[in-house]
């Protein structure tokens, strides 16, 4: 029976239908079904063509991932396609695949085995593996690079970012656009190439694969940009690989070399964690007690208050969404300051290429900067984003009340603060919510989402909605203090500073926890969100500071001299005029200094101790926030770090890492710092049971999963 692939004739033309919501991805039924839909063709004489198309949404995405994670673990799931690609591409009669959506991953080299590719205008087709660790392995290392050429495939493979219809037929990885009906049109062009005499295989092409001479320089820069935009990973590197294969090996011994690197790779931790980065990412939209079909407030005009850094750079997420914004700011230079930053954002993707100077014009002309409250009775969003005062949020969210519509959903960017406390202040706490967008907040992908005691589900599903609207993820936390990425930062900024004042240096600690694979140093981190940030943060919280416990020195001393970062040209780092940093000896000083004064002894720290003070008591706090129920999972925690705070990928968040590590060493390492250092190392106890048990923290999800199943 057939389930998941379906063919359908229009005279002479069959049409091979893969129908496998959401995305068609290639798991065992489609292959099967698909060997044996072209055997039967094979055998039927009456066919002249085959079209291959897929239904719904998008053409295949690629194989199904769940199956090479399973693969990755050792628990079977390897998917080899080989004899399927090798039975279209022997076909009799002219293949055509036609794409529609993102064709990606498996889905291209399937259509790449065909011996023509058709498009919509508007579709997408790519190589994404590099995302999960792994590489193009079923033949597409070898069937690209013969279709669009080496510097293009190594492009494609490394960045995996895809190409559009139009550039892939530029490329040559597509031979037609098909304007009007998908379907229409590839069985006319099916007909068309029916009367060619022959058809070229793609593995036979060997025409686009350059020699030594013209490669050699194509794969130093793939390299380059390999270590630049895919830092300590193995996959891209194989990809460059594979693809010199392709160039230099025939076509079979290039498929074997292709496969001794893919299995490598599919084997691999970075694969394993990247997998989880994915299920996590599309994880964290499932709130257990939110069925999926809960009706949403469509989100079509919004005012934001508030027109600093934040408020302009959500404007701007907003707009780039096609939703209108008011900009309110108190007074009309503030307003100005923040409408020229967005001026001067807007000016730099121009000049990237990334939008048009007609699209920029048409974006700023849906902000409207102004003073006073006009046209916020008919907004449905209402987002405030001025900095951290309870006082001042409290005053607005009162002011709001009065004004925003029955449906309005009100908004906080608040990244500490109460918002219970918050929603206190107006008479519909259940339309209140947190919206902790990140800086950049036009670039940033993550958005804490923070649901108060008393915030209706609808609203949540409603904010959970908009922020996917934006392109970001939103991830529902509970309303605690620093919610989850920040409550998990202080300790981490904490730590990072006791061990300068112990010896290390900044410069020290920035390099270790960069070589680790974070975007970037800690002290890099502080400079650029700004010293008096912290400090605020450090002020808004001293009377809840325990006496006795030992507090980190710099930031006081720092924000009194003025070094509040980059935007004074110093902070941590000395800054030249392009924000280019170097260690300042004179900080340095002032570290030993400051250190000595307090008897702290200084000793030599090793860059094993930089890493397990850092990332260890940030997975402590972790293990916290998660036993306290203020994160569903602790999937919901990596994806946070993934999607915000620039941890790499390729550890697949902090509390994967720490599975990684092994818990049992976590907690024995925790303990040897707890003697040292004291009460700020107390073992969460939920570190603890699990270390104890030999369990893990995924095993943790998979119960709370089951848990939230029962409920
Ligand atoms: C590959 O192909 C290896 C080959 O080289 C070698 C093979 C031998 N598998 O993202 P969404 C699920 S590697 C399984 O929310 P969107 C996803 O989990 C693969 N499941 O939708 C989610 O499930 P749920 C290379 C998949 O519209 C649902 O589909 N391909 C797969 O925002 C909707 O996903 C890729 O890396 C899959 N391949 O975005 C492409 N893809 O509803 C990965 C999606 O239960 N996929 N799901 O949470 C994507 O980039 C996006 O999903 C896509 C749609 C752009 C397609």
């Amino acid at each position: 029976m057939n389930n998941v692939v379906r063919v359908e004739r229009q005279d002479e033309i069959a049409i091979v239908i893969i129908d496998k919501p959401p995305v068609n991805a290639i798991g065992q039924d489609v292959y099967e079904e698909l060997m044996s839909a072209f055997d039967a063709l094979q055998g039927d004489t009456s066919v002249k063509g085959v079209v291959i198309l897929a239904a719904g949404r998008t053409f295949i995405a690629g194989a199904d991932i769940k199956l090479l994670e399973l693969a990755a673990r050792g628990e079977g799931g390897r998917l080899y396609l080989h004899p399927l690609l090798e039975k279209i591409e022997n076909f009799a009669r002219p293949v055509i695949a036609g794409f529609h959506g993102t064709a990606l991953g498996g889905g291209v080299e399937l259509a790449m085995s065909a011996h023509y590719r058709v498009s919509t205008p508007d579709a997408q087709m790519g190589q994404p593996e590099v995302n999960l660790g792994i590489i193009p392995g079923a033949e597409g290392t070898q069937r690209l690079p013969r279709l669009v050429g080496v510097a293009a495939a190594v492009d494609m493979c490394v960045s995996g970012k895809p190409v559009k219809a139009p550039e892939a037929l530029k490329l040559g990885l597509i031979d037609r656009i098909i304007e009007g009906d998908l379907r229409t049109g590839a069985i006319a062009f099916a007909r068309e190439m029916a009367l060619r005499p022959s058809h070229v295989k793609t593995s036979e092409r060997n025409d686009k694969l350059g020699t030594p001479e013209t490669n050699s320089p194509i794969f130093v820069a793939g390299r380059e940009q390999a270590a630049k935009i895919r830092r300590n990973m193995t996959a891209p590197l194989a990809a460059i690989e594979a693809i010199q294969a392709a160039a230099t090996l025939p076509w079979k011994q290039g498929i074997e070399k292709e496969r001794e690197l893919a299995d490598a790779c599919l084997k691999s931790d970075q694969a394993l964690a990247l997998m989880h980065a994915f299920f996590a990412e599309r994880g964290v939209a499932k709130i257990p007690d939110i069925p999926k079909d809960l009706p949403t407030i469509d989100i079509r005009k919004a005012a934001i208050i508030g027109a600093g850094t934040m408020g302009g750079g959500i404007a701007m997420a907003l707009v780039n969404a096609g939703i209108s914004v008011i900009l309110k700011d108190n007074d009309q230079a503030s307003l100005d300051r923040g409408m020229a930053a967005i001026r001067r954002n807007y000016d730099v993707s121009v000049k990237r290429g990334r939008f048009t100077q007609e699209t920029v014009e048409a974006r700023m002309a849906m902000i409207h900067p102004q003073l006073g409250y006009d046209g916020f009775e008919t907004a449905n969003l209402i987002l405030e984003a001025v900095f951290e005062s309870m006082a001042l949020k409290k005053q607005i969210f009162a002011e709001i009340d009065k004004i925003a519509g029955p449906d309005c959903v009100l908004a906080s960017n608040t990244s500490t603060l109460d918002i219970d406390e918050i929603a206190s202040a107006t008479s519909r706490p259940e339309r209140v919510i947190g919206m902790h967008f990140f800086s950049p907040a036009n670039i940033m992908r993550l958005v804490e989402v923070v649901r108060g005691a008393k915030t209706s589900k609808e609203i949540v599903a409603t904010t959970l909605a908009l922020t996917k609207k934006l392109g970001k993820v939103g991830v529902v936390v509970g309303n605690c203090w620093g919610f989850v990425g920040n409550r998990m930062m202080f300790p981490y900024i904490r730590e990072a500073q006791f061990l300068v004042e112990e010896g290390a240096t900044p410069s020290m600690v920035d390099k270790v926890l960069f070589d680790f694979g974070m975007a970037m140093g800690i002290f890099a981190v502080d400079d650029m969100g700004g010293i008096d940030v912290l400090w605020r943060v450090r002020e808004e919280r001293k009377h809840l500071e325990k006496a006795g416990l030992r507090k980190p020195l710099m930031t006081d001393k720092l924000y009194k001299m003025g070094r509040l970062g980059q935007k004074t040209g110093a902070g941590w780092y000395r800054y030249d005029e392009n924000r280019k940093s170097t260690p300042d000896p004179e900080v340095e000083a002032l570290i030993v200094e400051t250190a000595r004064n307090a008897d702290i002894p200084q000793r030599t720290i090793t860059p094993e101790e930089i890493v397990e003070r850092c990332f260890y008591v940030m997975i402590n706090e972790g293990a916290r926030i998660l036993e306290e129920g203020y994160a569903l999972r602790a999937a919901d925690i990596d994806t946070v770090y993934l999607s915000g705070y620039g941890f790499p990928g390729y550890r697949g968040g902090p509390m994967w890492y720490a599975d990684s590590v092994g818990l049992k060493k976590i907690l024995q390492r925790i303990q040897d710092f707890q003697r040292v250092h004291g009460e700020q190392w107390e073992p969460a106890p939920l570190l603890r049971q699990l270390a104890d048990q030999g369990r893990t923290f995924a095993q943790w999800d998979a119960e709370q999963e089951k848990r939230f199943a029962s409920q």
